[in-house]
């Protein structure tokens, strides 16, 4: 409970609803939303509504006033939680992470930022250097990545295609003292695709519209991105977005992060070569595959540091070994097409790791000695893509769903668990409440043998040509009967030999199995990566270290797309179910991206996917509040004469139960270990009340002793 904010502004924590109903719950959230109040409290938990426009509420003097409080003496804030989170990493000694979820352009990115700016900001009060460095280093990396990892998509200008987890480490004094980022499938498809209304990553058009004349003169690139194919399919080369401004700060930040003169330029000549390699045609004469327009490929091979003549050949031809002999073997124009458009993907996405892999070697924890120094604790930040439903939905929207599946799964298991360990570990009696368990859901993505990725990792097991239709079958035989998965023959809409659709936590997706052998087998000719680690450019040559390899030295079939995305989904479950979470809960209040507009339904069924009212029943039925005895003690002692001043009780336990049962609220609350648990939200609403009246004639009897009329 926020004491500042009054009525006027709704209830600032849904615990506090008279009644728990989705009508309630919307009414209050539709209320605050339209006062400009976006954030709002399920215990815990932050729900934050995306206001779509600037608010003047991060600044120096709000942080300060967030700095070491408690959640509820406060109006609700991102910066409370983070400060909670700050405060149990640094008291209790404990790893805590922050969950941001909500759907795609519901405001994660934004307030991962925020959080992290909060928590750069209440650190390091003596100033040392090194901390002041790491702290600028984290803050800049999100610039850097943002440019090159996120995308106008339809949903949200500046969407973020891969999932970022960033630890921040703490020392003993809880200062920042490294970090780490752990990347997550990024949407390599959209270097060579987008759909209609879309654009690329940011990163292309900041280059084309802010790199200076002689750099793009170096690069061969013109300043018009509609001359490159790549970039300009969606047709939304203008946004919202200053690319040329952007270029100037990314470049920027990467020299304070530490990138050389050398890795920013091959960082440009990856770009340039992504975008001359999507005009590159081929044609046939006869039996030859030829290039269409060879003067790109002299162009391609003076940005790669190699000779013209590889990069020619690693385009057209492929080398196999048929036994002890090695031999090349033509592509057809359709495969040598196919070949370019997976260089392209596989260099983006390399150069995109091989950036996170720079950042952490800088921001990466060095010389600390737990012996010396005691426990080096983290907080996590996690900002992944959210859930998407689009009008084609893909392998990606596959991934990026089934990982919100994960999370949401999580949040069912830590939000039951935490309370329940909180009443075990205090001696408190509690009772199950029941929440739609999406496990099941899970399940269907990611059982062996039986979920969707072990038949689609099968198919891509055979031999032969496999195709997406036999994927489709083998998907429609195996899992005709789940509840929530259906096919062309239970639903007509659904065309019979491409789509199949998934009943999500968050709604029905239907998903095209167009592409899904292809992007999960995610094949890159050997030849390629052999050129790019023979060039004479020696940062490229970092990039692809497997080029080493000779041809009949490669035997291992790599991990499918989809395997590589589970288990580092299951891992980062895992590291998160470790630390003690905090949670951000998204809400997307309309598509159009107005400030104003508060759409029900959508809202509606956001909060209702999102678990949000179970989230207050939970809390409800076991205490809304709970404090520290010290700290209840501090707050409220001058409403009892047995406490105020001060008591002459045993323990600070005995103090609060003296309060409490002088004030008629025993009834109400429960004395754990080390805390007092308030049942119902009112009686901590009357406590404050007292408190602020006594306040008031405490402050009265004092400006008249001042006075000396007493
Ligand atoms: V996605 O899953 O990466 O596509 P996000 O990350 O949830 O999505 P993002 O944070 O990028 O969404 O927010 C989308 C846009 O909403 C931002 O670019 C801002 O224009 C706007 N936004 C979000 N949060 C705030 C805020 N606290 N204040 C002002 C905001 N604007
Ligand atoms: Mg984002």
């Amino acid at each position: 409970m926020a004491e500042h904010e009054s009525l006027e502004f709704g209830k600032a924590d849904f615990v506090l609803l008279d009644n728990v109903s989705l009508e309630e719950f919307m009414a209050n959230l539709k209320l605050r939303f339209e006062k400009g109040r976006i954030y709002t409290y399920i215990g815990e938990v932050v729900v934050s509504v995306n206001p779509y426009r600037a608010m003047n509420i991060y600044g120096r003097d709000t942080i300060e006033q967030y700095k070491g409080r408690e959640l509820y003496e406060r109006p609700p804030h991102l910066f409370a939680i983070a400060d909670a989170a700050y405060k149990a990493m640094k008291r209790r000694n404990k790893d805590t992470c922050i969950v941001i979820s909500g759907e795609s352009g519901a405001g994660k990115t934004e307030a991962s930022k925020y959080i992290m700016q909060y928590i750069a900001a209440i650190t390091n009060p003596g100033q040392r250097a090194e901390v002041e460095r790491v702290k600028n280093m984290l803050l800049k990396s999100n610039c850097v990545l943002e440019a090159f990892g996120n995308a106008k998509t339809n949903r949200n200008d500046n969407s973020s295609r891969f999932g970022k987890y960033m630890d921040i480490n703490f020392d003993f004094k809880g200062d920042p003292i490294g970090g780490h980022i752990n990347n997550y499938l990024l949407e390599k498809s959209r270097v060579i695709f987008q759909q209609e209304g879309e654009r690329s990553f940011h990163s292309f058009y900041q280059m084309v519209k802010g790199g200076p004349e002689s750099l793009l003169r170096s690069l061969h690139v013109s300043k018009d991105p509609t001359a490159f194919n790549y970039i300009k399919v969606g047709g939304h080369i203008k946004s919202t977005i200053d690319d040329g401004g952007d270029f100037k700060a990314v470049a920027d930040a990467m020299k304070v992060i530490g990138f050389t003169a050398d890795e920013l330029q091959t960082v440009y000549k990856v770009l340039a070569t992504i975008l001359h390699l999507g005009n590159l045609t081929f044609g046939v004469d006869g039996d030859t595959t030829l290039i269409e327009n060879s003067k790109v490929v002299a162009v391609i091979g003076d940005l790669l540091a190699t000779k013209e003549e590889n990069v020619e050949k690693a385009l057209l031809y492929r080398t196999v070994a048929t036994g002890r002999d090695v031999i090349d073997k033509q592509h057809t124009a359709q495969e040598a097409s196919y070949g370019r458009d997976a260089l392209a993907k596989a260099m983006y996405e390399r150069m995109f790791c091989w950036i996170v892999g720079r950042i952490n070697d800088v921001i990466e924890v060095k010389n600390y000695d737990a012996k010396v120094h005691g426990k080096n604790t983290v907080i996590g930040v996690l900002d992944i893509y959210g859930f998407e439903i689009f009008q084609n939905n893909s392998f990606e929207q596959f991934c990026i769903n089934y990982c919100n599946e994960k999370l949401q799964q999580l949040f069912i298991q830590l939000v039951l668990r935490q309370e329940q360990e909180e009443y075990q570990r205090e001696g408190i009696p509690w009772k199950h409440i029941d929440f739609f368990n999406n496990q099941i859901i899970v399940d269907l993505v990611e059982l062996q043998h039986k979920g969707i990725f072990s038949v689609l990792d099968e198919a891509c097991m055979n031999v032969g040509k496999v195709t997406d239709k036999v994927f489709l079958q083998g998907l429609n035989s195996k899992l005709a009967n789940h509840a929530h998965y259906t096919s062309r023959k239970v639903h007509k809409s659904l065309e019979f030999d491409r789509d199949f659709r998934v009943r999500h936590y968050a709604g029905n997706v239907v998903y095209s199995v167009v592409g899904f052998i292809d992007k999960n087998k995610d094949t890159l000719f050997q030849d390629f990566k052999r050129l790019l680690y023979n060039s004479s450019n020696p940062v490229l040559k970092v990039m692809w270290p497997e080029g080493k390899l000779k041809i009949t030295e490669v035997t291992k079939r790599p991990l499918t797309a989809a395997t590589i995305f589970k288990n580092s989904m299951i891992a980062l479950v895992e590291n998160l179910a470790c630390k003690e979470p905090y949670y951000v809960r998204c809400i997307k209040p309309n598509d159009v991206k107005s400030p104003l507009l508060f759409e029900h339904e959508r809202c509606r069924h956001q909060v209702e996917y999102l678990g949000l009212l179970e989230n207050v029943r939970v809390r409800r039925a076991g205490f809304a509040n709970r404090q520290e005895y010290p700290r209840f003690l501090q707050r409220y002692k001058m409403i009892s004469e047995f406490t105020w001043p001060n008591h002459d009780l045993p323990s600070e336990k005995e103090a609060v139960k003296k309060l409490l049962q002088g004030c008629g609220f025993e009834q109400d609350v429960a004395y754990g270990k080390t805390k007092v648990f308030i049942r119902t939200p009112r009686t901590l609403f009357c406590l404050e009340e007292q408190r602020t009246e006594m306040v008031g004639r405490i402050v009265l009897f004092l400006q008249k002793v001042w006075r000396g009329t007493i």
